[in-house]
C-alpha cells in the first residue's frame, strides 16, 4: 500500500487508538525476555540487553486499524524481522508466525507479511520511548497488514509451518488483513 494513500472504507484520524484485550501488563526489563522459537534453527531467548545490541532502524508509515481508522506517518524505531530471521534462520517450509503479548494477546501473522522489509519490532515510536499503551518495551509493527496484527507487549514469536489463529483470527478477522484489499473478515466466518 502506498504511504499516505487512504485504503478502501478507512478515515485519518490523528493518532492511533488505544486498543487492548485486558489491562496493560506490567514488566520488569531486568528480567523480560522476548522468546524466537518454533520451526527454527537457532531458537533464542533475547534479554533486554541482547535486542538493544542489535541494530536499530527507523521506518516511517501508515498505521491502519479494521475499525476503520487510518494514521498517517506514524514513525517507529527497533530491530526489522529481517535482523531477527538472520537470528533464528526459520525452516524454509516456514509460512506463519504466532505473535504473543504478556496480556495473552496472540495474532496470526503469514510470513511473507511478517518477514517484509518494513516490519520490525519496535522499541520507540514517533521519536519517544515506547508508551505504556503501545506496546512497552516493545511491541510487533507490520504496517502492510491491519493494526491487529501489529502485537503489543510482545514477548513471544513462534514461527510455524501452520496456520494457528491468533485471538481476532479465531473470531472471524482474516488470516492475511491486507488493507489495500480490505481483507477484514475472514470469507466464510460467522
Ligand atoms: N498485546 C496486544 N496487542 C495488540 C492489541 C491487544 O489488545 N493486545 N490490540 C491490537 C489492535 S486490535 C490494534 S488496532 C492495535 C492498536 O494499537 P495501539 O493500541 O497502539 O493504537 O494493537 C493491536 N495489538
Ligand atoms: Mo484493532
Amino acid at each position: 500500500m502506498a504511504q499516505g494513500k487512504l485504503p478502501p472504507g478507512q478515515r485519518w484520524v490523528e493518532r492511533p487508538i488505544v486498543y487492548d484485550i485486558a489491562a496493560v501488563p506490567p514488566v520488569d526489563l531486568a528480567t523480560f525476555r522476548l522468546r524466537l522459537h518454533g520451526a527454527v534453527a537457532e531458537p533464542v531467548d533475547l534479554s533486554w540487553a541482547a535486542i538493544s545490541a542489535l541494530p536499530h532502524e527507523r521506518v516511517v508509515r501508515d498505521f491502519h486499524c479494521v475499525t476503520a481508522w487510518s494514521v498517517r506517518s506514524v514513525a517507529w524505531e527497533g530491530v526489522l524481522t529481517s535482523e531477527l530471521i538472520k537470528l533464528v534462520q526459520p525452516d524454509a517450509d516456514v509460512r506463519w508466525v504466532l505473535a504473543r503479548g504478556r496480556d495473552g494477546y496472540t495474532t496470526s501473522v503469514p510470513y511473507d507479511g511478517f518477514s517484509r522489509p518494513d516490519s520490525l519490532v519496535a522499541v520507540r515510536m514517533n521519536d519517544a520511548v515506547l508508551p505504556p499503551e503501545h506496546g512497552f518495551p516493545l511491541r510487533l509493527v507490520i504496517p502492510s497488514l491491519y493494526a491487529w496484527k501489529s502485537a503489543k507487549y510482545l514477548d513471544a514469536i513462534e514461527f510455524r509451518r501452520d496456520l494457528s489463529r491468533g485471538f481476532w483470527e479465531s473470531r472471524g478477522y482474516h488470516d492475511r488483513g491486507d488493507p489495500s484489499l480490505e481483507e477484514r473478515f475472514r470469507e466464510g466466518a460467522a
